[in-house]
Formats: structure tokens, C-alpha cells, sequence
């Protein structure tokens, strides 16, 4: 099995512990230190469930128990899709416990996703809700068993089938739970958005995590009176780190799960449970603004929107004290490490305008040329950061996954951005040709590849399109073969390859054919690029 870390030099590591951002700490222990301190605190709400810190303390104890009793090993990798429940937290605090390595998945994953994870990290178990919102994930695991039957342990919360029951784990009783991590080891693999290809996986240690979202939690402004609702997917890594469940754990603070980010769903949540603050992405935070100012559910606790995962528009921003009554603050972060908030005082214009700067002094931020040039100030330009919790290195960091590093170990974000006089980054766009739709990021060439699949597709290319409520929508420029397919059975046929819905093209245009040069084909870049440029003229003439 390949092993599993996240090495800095040493001298960066030296100095992230001198200056006091890794101290030590790990996801087992700041769990003992809450239970310690406040063990009958309510820590966690989610459907019918309600835990103190002690209560998620020992459930998280037995689930670790149970999993070694099941025949995992510390060590092993264990892929978890959950929804937002409870036992979200109890099944991945018991697996910290355990030393098993948690490789988070989204709800909205498929077979093509979960196999990928499952190979990419030689994972040995399965963590999967019965059903969720319609879909029943034990019919996905039998899939997935089908072509990784490596991955022998598969765990359901709720009805298990012929899978294991997370309530019936064999007794752990007996079991001896191994000592707590090194701080430096990893904590977990988390996905990344997917520049290129299919998503890669990130390794994340205790050490650099746990002060990502310390630093966050201190930065929003979280205490114990605080109550954090988890709206969005919380396998992802905003609503899981910045602050997010984390950090509003580590902070003493409460975390509701909320089933779905809709207002139906988060609206009475908020009012029944007084909770402070939220994460959303652009298109949700629209929705609630929307539904806000007709509610029959009292609002007046929220106290801060979180907005981040994609683009919010400054015309949108500017709604968010108006319509909410509360502050907002805008987040611009990635899975490989980097967060950037505006902080909760800052002028209403530099909120409103800008994706805000890092946590931390030591995040490094270059802002380059295409030629790989620093930028006068205020120029955008090609965003590259470094620090004390940025990856150096994706697990198996090789071809193109090392190539997202530079030799110096900063990491390509892909992103280009330009710095005002304060600091605070306002993003541009995207070098990559990558879809943020509603911040799901979706790369172009994985969905090319899946189409070129299809018998009657000759070529393909995916590209974004501005789109006024998802911010991007993706476009298929596609060149037929023989019998055109009809969109929408196109569609359907790449629902059924085993995808994430998100990554279905939302629209499709058949073309005769894609430019080329005198020299030959133009690269895959170009075409998109001129495709989308072609056709946005088109629309508006
Ligand atoms: C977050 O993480 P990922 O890994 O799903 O996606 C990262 C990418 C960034 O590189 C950027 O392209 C885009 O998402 N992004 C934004 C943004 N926040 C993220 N683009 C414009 N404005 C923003 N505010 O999306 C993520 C991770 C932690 C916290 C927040 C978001």
C-alpha cells in the first residue's frame, strides 16, 4: 500500500511550529480538550440527534472500537460519503481515533467518482448512508464493490441491507486502541476541486489542518455561545474547515447539520436553534436573499453569511446587510489549503469587492505572468501560494499532479487574481479550462473524455458559460457521427456512465465542425476558448 503523507522542509516546518501555528495538535485531542472542559455542552444537532461534547466523545470511542473489530487496521484508507448528519462526525472523529484515514466524498458522487477515490487511495472500507435525498447508496456500493471488490468493509448508517450496520459493529469491546497520531501525520485524504482529469486527492495532516481552521474559527469570530449550521455538503472543505464543523467544534461552539442548504430546510433551523453563522456558495446565498425578506422564520440570530466556493458579484454582496440583517464575509479557498476571508470589520466596500486575504502571515501569495514574471502591484496575474497549511505534494505526485507544484514547492492554483494596496485578493478567473458551477468544479477534459465514449460523438469540447444564477453553466460543443443523438438522450447516457449529475453538460450544441489552423489543430485550449467566444457573440448578436 502506498503510504500516505505531506512533508515540508524542514526548515518550514521549523518555523510554522516556532511561530506557533503546528502545535501538536490533533483531531483526537482537541476533541478530549472540549470534553474536558465543557463535556456536557451540546456539540452536535443533526435530524433527531443531539450531543454533548461527551456524548460525541464516546460515540466516536465505540464506532473506532467497532471498525478495528470489523477487521480495518490503523493505517487503512476508509472512503466516507454521508450526508449531513450526526454521524458524520462521530464516524470520522471515530476513525481519527482509530488511525483510519478518511477519503471524504460528496453525496452527489457516483460510481466513475467513488471508484476513482477508492483506486487512487487503495481504500479498504466504505462509509455510506442508506438513502439520501431519493438515492439509495447501498445499491451504489454494490457497484462500486463490483469493480474495487478491495474495498471489503462497507458501513451504513441507517437499514445496512447486506452490508454492515454502523449500530451493529462487532463488538469493540476488547479491542486495544492505538495511541493518537503523530501531529505531523495525515489526518485524512480530501478531494480536490479537479484542475485537470479526474479529481486528485489531498493529503492533509493534523498539524497543518487543525490550525487552518483554529485561525478560521478565531478569525469569524466564534466562542461557545457561537452556533455554526452546516448547510452545504459538509465533506467539503468549507463547511468542514473554514471555520466550518471543525472549527466550530474546536472553538466550544455548536454545529447544526442542516439536511439541505434550501430555505425551507436552513430558515427554521436557524430560528429553532439561534444559530450565528453559515457558509453558502453564490447561487444559495441568491436564493436566500430571495426568500429572506417573506419568511415566517425568525432570522435575527445570524449574525454572518458566509459566502465563498465561487465568484460572488458585488451588485449580490452589497444585499446581504440589507435583506439579512447581518455581516458578510466572503470566502476564497481550495482544498489543496489557502483560505482568504475579509474579515468581520472590514469596510462594507472591501467586503463587498473583494475575496478577502489569507489566515495566515505566513501564507505566501505571487502573482505571475504567464511567463512565470512577478506582477506590478494591482495587476492580475496567476495566483501561487505557499505556507503552513498548503499542500507541497498531492498523494502520488506524479505527471501532472506534481506539476501543479513549483520546483521552489508553491503551489498553482489556477486561479488569477490581482492584490489591492491592503492585501486583499480580488479573483479574476480561472487560467484552467475548469467549470465552477455553483462552486462544483468540474474539468473539461474529464467530461470531453466521457462523451467521446458516446458511438455517435465524434469530438468534443466542454466549455462555461456565463450564467446569471449558477455563475457558470458547462456547454458541450459536440460534432456528431452518423445519427445525431438527441441532446437530452445524450444526457441520459452520461446519467447512466455512473457520473455526479453536476457534471452532466447543461447544454449541448452540435457544431459541423471545430476550427482548425494552417498548421494543423489548434490546441484544446484555444478551441474552447474560441467556441465560447464565438458563441457568446452569437447569443448577444
Ligand atoms: C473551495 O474549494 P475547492 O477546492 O472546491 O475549489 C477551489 C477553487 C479555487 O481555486 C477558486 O477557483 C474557486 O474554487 N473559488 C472561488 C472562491 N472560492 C473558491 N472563486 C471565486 N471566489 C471565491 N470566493 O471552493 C473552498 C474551500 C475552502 C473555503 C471556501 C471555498
Amino acid at each position: 500500500m502506498t503510504p500516505v503523507q505531506q512533508v515540508w522542509p524542514a526548515e518550514f516546518a521549523a518555523r510554522y511550529r516556532d511561530k506557533g501555528y503546528w502545535r501538536g495538535e490533533t483531531f483526537t485531542s482537541f476533541l478530549r480538550a472540549r470534553v474536558t472542559e465543557m463535556p456536557d455542552r451540546l456539540a452536535v444537532v443533526g435530524g433527531e440527534q443531539r450531543w454533548s461534547f461527551a456524548e460525541l466523545e464516546a460515540r466516536a470511542e465505540a464506532i473506532a472500537r467497532g471498525l478495528l473489530a470489523l477487521g480495518l487496521q490503523p493505517g487503512d484508507r476508509v472512503v466516507v460519503q454521508l450526508p449531513n448528519i450526526a454521524e458524520f462526525l462521530s464516524v470520522v472523529f471515530g476513525m481519527f481515533r482509530a488511525r483510519l484515514v478518511p477519503v471524504y466524498a460528496l453525496p452527489a458522487h457516483r460510481s466513475v467518482e467513488i471508484v476513482h477515490f477508492a483506486r487512487t487511495a487503495e481504500a479498504r472500507g466504505y462509509i455510506i448512508a442508506d438513502r439520501h435525498e431519493g438515492f439509495d447508496y447501498r445499491a451504489l456500493a454494490d457497484e462500486v464493490l463490483g469493480e474495487v471488490p478491495e474495498l471489503a468493509h462497507v458501513v451504513v448508517v441507517g437499514e445496512a441491507g447486506p452490508f454492515t450496520a454502523l449500530d451493529a459493529l462487532p463488538d469493540g469491546g476488547a479491542v486495544a486502541l492505538p495511541e493518537d497520531a503523530d501531529p505531523s501525520e495525515v489526518a485524512f485524504l480530501q478531494i480536490s476541486g479537479g484542475s485537470t482529469g479526474l479529481s486528485k486527492l489531498i493529503p492533509r495532516t493534523h498539524d497543518d489542518y487543525t490550525y487552518s481552521f483554529r485561525a478560521s474559527a478565531e478569525i469569524c469570530g466564534l466562542n461557545p455561545e457561537s452556533v455554526y449550521l452546516a448547510a452545504l455538503p459538509v465533506a467539503h472543505n468549507f463547511p468542514m474547515s473554514s471555520p466550518g464543523v471543525f472549527g466550530a467544534l474546536y472553538a466550544g461552539a455548536r454545529v447544526v447539520l442542516a439536511s439541505s442548504p434550501s430555505p425551507e430546510a436552513a430558515f427554521p433551523l436557524i430560528a429553532r436553534e439561534g444559530v450565528t453563522i453559515t457558509g453558502l456558495v453564490p447561487p444559495l446565498a441568491l436564493l436566500w436573499l430571495q426568500a429572506a425578506p417573506t419568511t415566517p422564520h425568525d432570522l435575527s440570530s445570524l449574525q454572518v453569511l458566509q459566502v465563498g466556493g465561487a465568484k460572488f458579484l458585488a451588485e449580490s454582496a452589497r444585499r446581504v446587510r440589507p435583506v439579512l440583517g447581518c455581516t458578510l464575509q466572503q470566502v476564497f479557498g481550495m482544498a489543496e489549503g489557502l483560505v482568504n476571508y475579509t474579515r468581520l470589520d472590514d469596510a462594507e466596500e472591501i467586503i463587498v469587492t473583494t475575496q478577502g486575504r489569507p489566515i495566515s502571515p505566513d501564507d505566501e501569495v505571487l502573482i505571475l505572468d504567464d511567463a512565470g514574471y512577478p506582477l506590478p502591484e494591482g495587476e492580475a496575474g496567476n495566483l501561487l501560494t505557499r505556507g503552513p497549511y498548503t499542500i507541497r505534494a498531492y498523494h502520488n505526485n506524479v505527471g501532472a499532479n506534481a506539476r501543479a507544484f513549483t520546483q521552489d514547492g508553491f503551489y498553482r492554483t489556477g486561479d488569477v487574481v490581482k492584490r489591492l494596496p491592503d492585501g486583499s485578493l480580488v479573483v479574476q478567473g480561472r487560467a484552467g479550462d475548469h467549470i465552477n458551477r455553483a462552486g462544483e468544479k468540474i474539468s473539461a477534459e474529464e467530461i470531453e473524455d466521457h462523451l467521446l465514449g458516446h458511438p455517435s460523438v465524434f469530438d468534443a469540447a466542454v466549455v462555461s458559460l456565463p450564467d446569471d444564477f449558477l455563475g457558470e453553466r458547462s456547454c458541450a460543443f459536440i460534432i456528431a457521427q452518423g445519427e445525431k443523438p438527441k441532446a437530452a438522450a445524450l444526457k441520459a447516457w452520461m446519467r447512466g456512465r455512473g457520473l455526479a449529475d453536476f457534471k452532466v453538460p447543461d447544454q449541448i450544441v452540435f457544431v459541423d465542425g471545430f476550427e482548425t489552423t494552417a498548421v494543423g489543430k489548434i490546441s484544446r485550449k484555444e478551441l474552447r476558448a474560441s467556441l465560447r467566444r464565438r458563441f457568446l457573440a452569437q447569443a448577444e448578436g
